[in-house]
């Protein structure tokens, strides 16, 4: 089934010269080392070659006098001082493959540091091969930007999985785990396919069931997914429940500062650990959304996460901890609260109090991966803690995955943020320990629900080991790795992914203000949703004016979490970027934005343009018919055309909700007051 195949679908290399070029290197395979990762890494080049050239490569333990593959770990494989010396330079997960011509014959070395990066290399020839690039001479040398490269699942063990729109999870059914694994380990492929090197199966929001995954009613079941995603390089960390002492540990107390609690934990990890001695961590959200923590002893973050971190520490585990803690009950009649400010509120006064092994687990955004949102200001703040950013694969707030909305742009936009934390030049990617994101699949057939949504988890694996990577570049990747050569298919795939996401927004809440969403589920508009409700996440929309003030002098003064002179940039009306305009500045809806269009005018228009190019991206869809198999087509067809009708919808009440605040008809004349 080809959408089920993802981006891997190793279809026969078409060209001919290309398919006899591969050929000739790929006839022979040199092996001379054993090994987990290793093993499987041999394993996909062996089956890719035969799908893709229709050729069962000869495995070899010796250089042969014709072209060869020769695989393996720095150490072993590596046969010239050149080599040698770029391979002293890798990383942990580094690896390089290149071409060498020599008495010892001609042959294309990919050789990893560790057996990881063996697998990524053999990961990278088979795109080579599917993308038709050229082999005679290469020179690569791959070392991943960011050392953490993570999923997040929100995985619940009766099967649902929170914020899923994909089918149910693929690890857990009825309060155990699934029977078959299969799918877990083509999944483990995927993600390996892409750098993924690290994943928690389970939700953040650790119910009672779920708290037992760190003990022996479940850990044997953990132990062996953990062994089914060790084969392909990927570490498994479990997300922890903060009152498991008193929930499964049967203690009166999860105070952190109390002996019982430290000593229940320390021996909780030795038990992980002797089932799962490469155990990854544990991931924590505290204090947040009703979660229990550290705040109901009267103790702070730091010393909440610390306790954990000392138990994990003698086995090189890592404590990763949420920082999406806010109140979630505050009084909407206070103007001066801030649910944005909350984040470095709570936390950059703990800066340098966390020990080593605590990494701080940051939302992109301050409030709650909205469509738009300027980037958290924490990152840059904290430079005595190791910290990593959270994206979200999972559209909860763009579109659920039934609307396209391809997120790469916007992921690039926040870690190439400038945050001048060091003067200028100082971006979130250099400041950041690694990457994680909560995951958009499920057990649908196609694993995203939105076939087009595998771009996103594609796309996010490639920029997470290479954020210099481009959003388009990575469209175009994946658009022709999934569904073939054919340049009509790629180029039109690629043109709706990178227009998709300025598509959504402008059919939805507009100029960064976020939250028109209907309360609970967040799926279609709702205007006044949330806006008297207690979670703290307002546009202030009366008949003047919109948007929330944010700014120093009248507002609740977030815009000075930043450093100069983003500051000022935000405070100041005239240089705060219009896409962020209502996030910071309430504003009347006759306000002239940079672009000279009225906050009124911009609504109207966009709205008007975005539901009618979610239409256009039908047609564009349907001239595809025919050049894909019919299945694909049409599963893309059905979402695109929802999207459309959905479009309309947004667009409808949106614009009549603000044509009656205002009483400003549009001066184009679709809505006259
Ligand atoms: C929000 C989701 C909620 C999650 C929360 C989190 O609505 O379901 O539990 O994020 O990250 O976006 O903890």
């Amino acid at each position: 089934h080809p959408s089920y195949e993802c981006w891997l679908q190793y279809e026969p290399v078409k060209n001919s010269g290309r398919a006899n070029e591969y050929r000739s290197w790929c006839a022979r395979l040199v092996v001379s080392e054993q090994g987990e990762v290793l093993n499987t890494a041999v394993d996909e080049l062996r089956s890719g070659i035969r799908r893709m050239l229709g050729l069962r490569p000869a495995i070899a333990a010796e250089l042969g006098p014709s072209k060869q593959i020769v695989i393996g770990t720095a150490a072993s494989v590596l046969l010239t001082p050149d080599e040698r010396e770029e391979a002293s330079d890798l990383p942990e997960d580094g690896y390089f493959m290149r071409t060498v011509s020599d008495e010892r014959g001609e042959r294309l070395v990919i050789a990893g540091r560790a057996e990881r990066g063996v697998l990524y290399g053999c990961f990278h020839l088979l795109r080579f091969l599917a993308l038709g690039e050229e082999t005679e001479e290469l020179h690569i040398i791959e070392t991943p930007k960011h050392r953490l490269r993570m999923i997040n699942h929100w995985d619940n063990m009766d099967g649902s999985v929170e914020r899923g729109y994909a089918g149910q999870s693929i690890f857990f059914d009825q309060n155990k785990f699934v029977a078959d694994r299969g799918r877990i380990a083509d999944y483990a492929r995927l993600l390996a396919s892409v750098g993924i090197n690290g994943l928690t199966i389970n939700n953040v929001n650790v119910h009672e069931v779920e708290s037992k995954l760190i003990d022996d009613s479940f850990l044997n079941d953990v132990a062996d997914v953990a062994g089914t995603f060790r084969l392909y390089g990927i570490q498994l960390y479990l997300s922890a429940n903060y009152a498991a002492p008193i929930t499964i540990g049967g203690l009166t107390t999860a105070d952190p500062l109390d002996p019982s609690v430290g000593a229940w934990w320390k021996g909780a990890a030795a038990n992980v650990y002797a089932h799962i001695p490469d155990f990854g961590g544990f991931v924590v959200k505290a204090d947040s959304e009703h979660r229990p923590g550290p705040f109901t002893y009267g103790r702070d973050h730091a010393e909440g996460a610390n306790m954990l971190a000392e138990a994990l520490e003698p086995y090189g585990g890592v404590v990763i901890w949420h920082c999406f803690v806010y109140n979630c009950m505050q009084n909407w009649r206070d103007r001066k609260t801030d649910r944005a400010r909350a984040a470095y509120d709570h936390f950059k006064p703990l800066d340098g109090k966390f020990k080593d092994n605590v990494i701080l687990q940051i939302k992109n955004g301050p409030m709650d991966f909205q469509v738009r949102e300027p980037v958290s200001p924490l990152f840059g703040s904290m430079d005595r803690t190791r910290h990593m950013m959270e994206f979200q694969l999972t559209q909860e707030y763009t579109g659920q995955q039934r609307h396209l909305c391809y997120l790469v742009p916007q992921w690039k936009e926040a870690l190439d943020f400038d945050t001048y934390a060091k003067g200028e030049g100082t971006p979130v990617k250099s400041l950041i320990a690694g990457i994680t994101a909560v995951s958009n699949i499920g057990n649908d057939d196609n694993w995203t629900g939105h076939l087009l949504a595998q771009a996103n988890l594609y796309g996010f694996g490639r920029i997470s080991w290479n954020s210099e990577l481009s959003a388009e570049g990575i469209a175009d990747e994946w658009a022709r790795m999934t569904f073939g050569a054919e340049p009509k298919v790629a180029e039109t795939v690629l043109d709706m992914l990178v227009r998709s996401w300025r598509i959504y927004e402008n059919y939805t809440a507009p100029l960064g203000v976020g939250w028109m969403v209907n309360p609970g589920h967040h799926y279609g508009p709702n205007v006044d949703g949330y806006e008297y409700s207690l979670w703290g996440t307002y546009h202030y929309a009366d008949c003047v004016g919109i948007g929330v003030d944010r700014t120093r002098e009248t507002g609740t003064a977030y815009s000075q979490q930043y450093f100069e002179p983003n500051a000022s940039m935000y405070d100041t009306l005239e240089t705060c970027p219009d896409e962020l305009l209502l996030f910071f500045h309430h504003v009347p809806y006759t306000h002239a934005l940079r672009s000279g269009e009225t906050v009124i005018q911009h609504i109207y228009n966009t709205h008007f343009d975005g539901a009618k190019q979610a239409e256009g991206l039908v047609a564009v869809w349907r001239q595809l018919e025919g050049l894909m198999d019919e299945s694909r087509f049409a599963e893309v067809l059905e979402r695109l055309q929802e999207q459309a009708e959905h479009a309309k919808e947004w667009r409808d009440i949106i614009n009549s909700y603000f044509l009656r605040k205002s009483g400003i008809s549009d001066k184009l004349g679709r809505m006259i007051y």
